[in-house]
């Protein structure tokens, strides 16, 4: 057995010994504002055929080809009469940065968003699966431990419920353009990063998000972005302008929150944001 003198000539080589300063959660290339602003290094594919579940209805993973280790999932529901197609950008954008994305049909178009927050959780649920289903080809590449959601509008409301009922599953929740009357998420205790719009006639942020905002506790950590005249489908796939600036935003928070990558921590708290103070209306933050 040779093993170990040869891993003592491993540890003592420069180049793995640079290696090793890597710190937990990291991995890929030194993140940038523009690497974050556009898709990431990984190849992206996309399956539907997985087992059914019966809180929502059809649904589409997208992943990113050739990952190493295991990675994070991401449940993203669409809005009120929506389906995946307006919102599905977000599968492969964020798949290319090395996420496992489940995005769904709702049951029903009219479902309410404490309907949908069940639904995301259902996703959730189901990608863990993948990493225990032989066929899949997410088998043994998703860790369990790291899951989050997202939505639109009542799917932004289910995104907030899920977190609200479940965050002792979830690492992060981003909603946009929420819709949720007299919504108290006051529960939450995952990082969560409200998208809004100061345009938005659908879900006014006075009425919707920026409440929301205000009912997740203090100490947890929340950041709440307002586009600058953003109507309610700024984050939608038709928003086509704005995904390079809410994507980075939230590949920054999965990053930071989800797998712990501090590099990442400057974008939404750092220097890094003050290029796009122009873009939003509000860029608040509780630490
Ligand atoms: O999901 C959404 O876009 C909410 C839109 C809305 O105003 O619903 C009212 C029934």
């Amino acid at each position: 057995m040779h093993l170990p003198k040869l891993s003592m000539a491993v540890l003592l080589s420069p180049v793995l010994l640079a290696c090793a300063t890597t710190q937990p959660g990291q991995s890929g290339a030194s993140p940038t504002v523009e690497s974050i602003s556009r898709n990431g290094a990984y190849a992206i594919r996309s399956f539907i055929s997985f087992p059914d579940a019966p809180e929502y209805g059809n649904a589409t993973i997208y992943y990113p080809l050739d990952s190493t280790g295991t990675i994070g999932g991401v449940a993203i529901v669409p809005g009120f009469t929506e389906t995946q197609r307006h919102i599905n950008w977000w599968g492969s954008r964020l798949a290319s940065h090395g996420y496992a994305v489940l995005v769904m049909d709702t049951n029903d178009l009219r479902d309410r968003p404490d309907v949908r927050g069940v639904a995301l959780m259902a996703g959730v649920r189901t990608l863990r699966n993948e990493n225990s289903r032989r066929d899949s080809p997410l088998y043994r590449k998703i860790d369990t431990s790291k899951m989050s959601v997202m939505g639109h509008s009542m799917g932004g409301g289910g995104a907030l419920h899920a977190a609200n009922l479940n965050s002792g599953e979830l690492s992060a929740a981003i909603p946009f353009t929420s819709w949720q009357p007299s919504g108290d998420f006051s529960s939450i205790t995952v990082p969560t990063l409200v998208i809004a719009g100061e345009a938005d006639t659908i879900a006014a942020a006075a009425d919707h998000a920026r409440p929301h905002y205000n009912s997740i506790p203090a100490g947890t950590q929340k950041v709440f972005l307002e586009v600058a005249d953003g109507d309610h489908f700024v984050a939608n796939n038709s928003a086509e302008t704005l995904h390079g600036l809410l994507g980075s935003y939230a590949i920054a928070w999965l990053k930071l929150y989800m797998d712990g990558d501090e590099r990442y921590r400057d974008f939404i708290y750092g220097d890094a944001r003050s290029r796009n103070v122009a873009a939003f209306s509000r860029y608040e933050m509780n630490r």
